[in-house]
């Protein structure tokens, strides 16, 4: 359902803007920060903070806090990267969010977004992201190995959502710098760490481990540090409270 909007959104975006006016983007020019290279580092949390208002699991999450003062306050704690939902539809995301976040982080940020055409990946750079996703359970894995090699190109790097072996085994390609282990299962919605401890020996060691989704715990990041995690996609638990800045402070304390 959700692919099946994004072929409408993206068609609708390509008749408004052409990809000469994305390109012309002051953003455009921008060098990406390279994520690799923030989560490797060792004085840095890891931890890579997700902006996000609602989501077709939780519904409404944050309606009030505004981008600017969380994306602040997720910097001061350290992050690793920020990750910023643009889509509209079922995660009240815009591309405002995105250009807001940009202008207050100097880290890197991911579009958080489905992503099923390269106009999108050039719309990401027209707003300043550095990092894309792609998604094992969107889209094949000649489509999604042409979308990574089509970001690398234009200076990017790339993140392989997964949610088991198969999809990491079918769809992983040379394309990508790091592998995110979804830990919540797209069709029950239940989420399990054990997902990622159950897959960290299979990703490339060439590439960044990255855990996503349901973690509340900073031991839950002590533990997947043990198998190798380099990387904890974080948003529920800091969003849901009034405060995202104060909990994500709280929790790297
Ligand atoms: C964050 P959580 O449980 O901390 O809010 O999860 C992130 O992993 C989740 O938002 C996510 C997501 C996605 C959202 C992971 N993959 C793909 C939209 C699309």
């Amino acid at each position: 359902k959700i692919i099946a909007r994004k072929e409408v959104e993206v068609a609708e975006a390509k008749a408004r803007v052409s990809v000469s006016q994305l390109e012309h983007r002051p953003m455009f020019d921008k060098a990406p920060f390279s994520a690799t290279k923030w989560l490797r580092n060792p004085n840095k949390t890891g931890i890579i903070a997700e902006f996000k208002r609602r989501s077709p699991s939780k519904g409404l999450i944050n309606g009030e806090s505004r981008v600017v003062d969380v994306a602040e306050g997720y910097l001061k704690a350290g992050v690793s990267a920020m990750s910023v939902l643009t889509d509209t539809d079922f995660f009240g995301g815009t591309f405002d969010d995105l250009c807001a976040a940009r202008t207050v982080v100097d880290c890197p940020i991911l579009r958080k977004d489905f992503m099923i055409d390269e106009y999108q990946i050039l719309e990401a750079k027209s707003f300043g992201a550095d990092i894309i996703l792609l998604i094992a359970a969107a889209i094949s894995p000649q489509r999604l190995k042409e979308l990574a090699q089509f970001a690398q190109n234009l200076g990017m790097e790339t993140l392989l959502e997964v949610h088991d072996e198969q999809e990491l085994n079918t769809h992983f390609n040379p394309y990508i710098n790091l592998v995110g282990v979804n830990n919540r299962n797209l069709k029950t919605f239940e989420v399990s760490v054990e997902t990622s401890i159950r897959l960290a020996e299979l990703i490339p060691n060439n590439c960044v481990k990255i855990s996503e989704s349901g973690i509340s715990d900073p031991k839950t990041i002590k533990e997947l540090k043990k198998y190798g995690y380099q990387g904890f996609l974080i948003g529920e638990n800091f969003m849901k409270t009034n405060d995202p800045a104060a909990a994500i402070a709280e929790f790297v304390k």
